[in-house]
């Protein structure tokens, strides 16, 4: 009954907002190119809610949609068929209802795990006046069929729900509304306490319940088409039923209760653990924690409650395993939780184009007829509602994402949300041509950037499954492999001098493997049969263990990280080849990006190469690891003004060390002990926030290089985060010559160093 309900109000807000969308497709068409006698629209619900085909009328082009939307997405397909001289589709239908993007931002205007600048919606406790921003995302948003938006912070302000904030909101889904973009809100559970005055958020009290019904009710008389809540409980700090001894169910059913009447969803997030576990208990394992606490509550869910699961079982993970939630649900409605914004992969200073990766994930198959993309659409058991979520973080950086090659993976996730049997190799193409022009070699170079990246990124950082190695307590961004260990945030490796790995095996381990269907858990419960790139998520292994490949795990370790760092070295010398081939801003701006990125991969292959052979005792058997012929450690140079820094951890700087600058300018210098000869001068410096040092580099008196250090870095101290590679290229130097860097430090920005590294060329 309830769930007809649903079904026919959702119908209902849909005429409401028809016309905006249809003028919109309109004004689309005309500004691709297209004559206004030349496309036709119109609407014929029997193509379903969405949907839309394309045909041809003698000269006209007849765009016919489910409804407005489906129009406006037949406008886009017809644009981007045009741009990429493609033949028109014939008719399209949205795999899954549910195609929604997530911002974390905050009301003050910062996002949480954002790194493409502002919040485009809030400023100082407001929304923003000008939301044109906003408007133009909503467009970019619907040209990939994306129809929700949820616009705030899971980690909800309890504002968001006052009187005063609603009217403002409403004006964000003013804009949302000519694009076909559903506006929804991250909700605090105990709103109705802290808002409402209530002395109790308790989900069975009728005081709350009657509370959340007529607080839906206000925000639907402020947003009519307003989609629904989304609820982060439980979670990190966010307080949730536990608080009252309630279950998921209770806490999701009562905001589901509220929002049915009105066609509206709750999307409840599957992102609960306990972040304080006790290390020390081996058969802890924060792996199992969304399906111990979700797949209980089967049947108790509401139909219009969705739930939220991110596709691994710990955290947007370089790689990770599918969560064994999304196969373990047949009557809960399930969504996909993405992440678009590259928090572990490399915070959009690294590229790291993720389409291949959710491709695996969205093909992994729990059983027949029974993979990801299936499941959470709904379409192997008979659930109304489902689909995919991706957390975008957008803010108002020129190119949204805060790098011009990290929107592929929004046009990639709107197009995977679309039609999740494209290939990545499909994407790539279709949006390099987009956003780059159709030159072959542009094609071919960004595409080839793009699809390797994400195994370079995991190759330099942490491989074999286990979790990206980065620092997991604060800005998650560069290498801090032992912060995942000994704490209650539960990303263990268990690593010691014998092995290293989480034995999450039925037999012997946590017994998260049995959380998968038997011939699933069958391949990742034994060593032979699990796949090397996941071997140290569910296996604990001595580093001599020899993986299907042949090579022992160590040694693995060390050759894949030599070989990714080269390959990110390789990464701005293929860009470079396409000067005078696109835009020079943009050329120029991801020119150094790459730049940027082949210095940092080197800081990574060092830290976790380092790591592993102090940690294991085992050499690298081919002499690279500990040995840097032509690096010179700042901490030994003669220095004038500098001081010595011990590096946190260690194995973010060479040899544990690097120098800081104390006074208003210090020099540190050395000469030069190789042969006569051309070569690249590196530095390794540290790029600390706040402030923009100077650096000189000389040889002899001779400038050889300046430039400052002007990177907002997430970390405020020397450490892998914000250790940054300067290199001159093709210098002449001869034995003697005395080389000497000059910084000039900024605040805090101490112009600090690490070392200086002579490559012949
Ligand atoms: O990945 C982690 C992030 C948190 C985030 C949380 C979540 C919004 O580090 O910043 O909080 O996941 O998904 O809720």
């Amino acid at each position: 009954m309830l769930r007809v309900l649903v079904i026919l109000v959702a119908l209902g807000a849909e005429l409401w907002a028809q016309s905006p969308a249809l003028e919109s497709a309109a004004r689309e068409c005309r500004r691709a190119g297209f004559d206004r006698a030349a496309v036709a629209f119109e609407v014929k619900p029997e193509l379903g809610r969405e949907s839309f085909s394309i045909e041809r009328n003698g000269k006209k082009t007849v765009i016919a949609g489910g409804d407005s939307t489906g129009v406006l997405y037949g406008a886009f397909a017809l644009i981007r068929a045009k741009q990429l001289h493609e033949t028109l589709p014939k008719r399209e239908t949205p795999y899954a209802p549910i195609r929604w993007v997530n911002q974390w931002d905050n009301l003050d205007g910062s996002i949480e795990r954002g790194y493409g600048g502002r919040s485009i919606f809030f400023a100082n406790g407001a929304v923003l006046a000008d939301l044109s921003r906003a408007g133009e995302y909503a467009r970019l948003l619907a040209s990939v069929g994306i129809n929700g938006c949820t616009v705030n912070n899971v980690n909800a302000d309890v504002r968001v729900l006052s009187p005063e904030f609603l009217k403002q909101l409403a004006r964000i889904a003013d804009v949302f509304r000519p694009w076909g973009v559903r506006l929804s809100l991250a909700v605090d559970f105990a709103s109705p306490q802290k808002l409402g005055g209530l002395d109790t958020f308790d989900p069975l009290d009728a005081r709350v319940a009657e509370w959340w019904k007529e607080k839906a009710d206000e925000v639907y008389r402020e947003i009519p088409d307003f989609a629904g809540f989304v609820l982060k409980a439980d979670s990190e700090g966010r307080v949730g039923p536990s608080a009252y001894h309630r279950t998921h169910a209770d806490a999701a059913n009562v905001l589901a209760r509220a929002l049915a009447p009105h066609g509206g969803i709750l999307v409840y997030r599957a992102f609960v653990y306990n972040h304080h576990m006790d290390w020390r208990d081996l058969k802890n394992d924060r792996a199992r924690a969304a399906y111990d606490n979700f797949h209980p509550l089967e049947g108790a869910f509401d139909p219009n409650v969705v739930l939220q699961i991110k596709y691994g079982p710990i955290d947007f993970q370089a790689r990770e395993p599918v969560s064994p939630l999304i196969g373990g649900l047949a009557q809960t409605n399930e969504a996909l939780e993405l992440q678009i914004t590259q928090e572990y992969t490399g915070q959009q200073r690294h590229l790291c184009f993720l389409a291949p990766m959710w491709k695996q994930v969205l093909d992994f198959s729990f059983g027949p007829g029974a993979r990801v993309k299936e499941l959470v659409a709904g379409k192997t058991h008979d659930r109304p509602l489902g689909g995919f979520v991706g957390v975008a973080n957008v803010g108002n950086s020129p190119n949204w994402l805060g790098s011009d090659l990290a929107p592929a993976n929004l046009y990639a996730f709107g197009r995977l949300a679309w039609n999740p049997n494209l290939s990545a190799e499909q994407i790539a193409q279709e949006w390099t041509e987009l956003n780059w022009g159709r030159n072959a070699k542009v094609v071919r170079t960004v595409d080839d950037l793009l699809l390797r990246s994400w195994r370079v990124y995991e190759h330099y950082t942490g491989p074999l499954g286990l979790g990206t190695l980065t620092d997991i307590l604060h800005g998650h961004y560069g290498p801090n492999i032992e912060s995942a260990e000994r704490n209650g945030w539960g990303q263990w490796i268990r690593a010691d001098h014998e092995g290293i790995g989480m034995d999450r095996t039925v037999a012997t381990g946590t017994g998260f493997v049995g959380q998968y269907p038997p011939a699933v858990a069958r391949v990742y419960e034994s060593l032979a049969t699990t796949p090397d790139d996941l071997l140290l998520f569910f296996h604990h292994v001595p580093y001599t263990y020899r993986l299907h490949s042949g090579e022992t795990v160590v040694q693995y370790v060390y050759d894949s990280h030599y070989a990714a760092a080269h390959e990110a070295q390789l990464f701005p010398q293929e860009w470079a080849e396409l000067r005078g081939l696109v835009d020079e801003t943009r050329f120029e701006r991801v020119l150094a990006q790459l730049t940027y990125q082949a210095g940092h991969a080197i800081v990574w292959r060092d830290a976790i190469t380092n790591w592993f052979a102090r940690e294991s005792g085992i050499a690298d058997e081919k002499g690279r690891v500990g040995h840097y012929p032509g690096r010179y450690e700042a901490e030994k140079m003669q220095l004038d003004g500098y001081v010595e820094y011990d590096i946190t951890p260690w194995e973010d700087a060479s040899g544990g060390k690097g120098v800081v600058c104390k006074s208003a300018s210090c020099t540190a210098a050395l000469v030069f002990q190789g042969g006569d000869g051309r070569y690249d001068l590196a530095v390794q410096y540290f790029d600390l926030p706040g402030g923009s040092a100077k650096f000189r580099l000389r040889v002899n008196e001779r400038e050889a290089g300046a430039w400052t250090g002007d990177l907002e870095l997430p970390s405020k101290i020397p450490n892998g985060d914000t250790s940054t590679r300067y290199t001159v290229k093709d210098v002449r130097l001869r034995r003697g010559d005395r080389i000497r860097i000059e910084g000039i430090p900024d605040g805090p920005d101490s112009a600090a160093l690490d070392y200086v590294e002579v490559c012949p060329q």
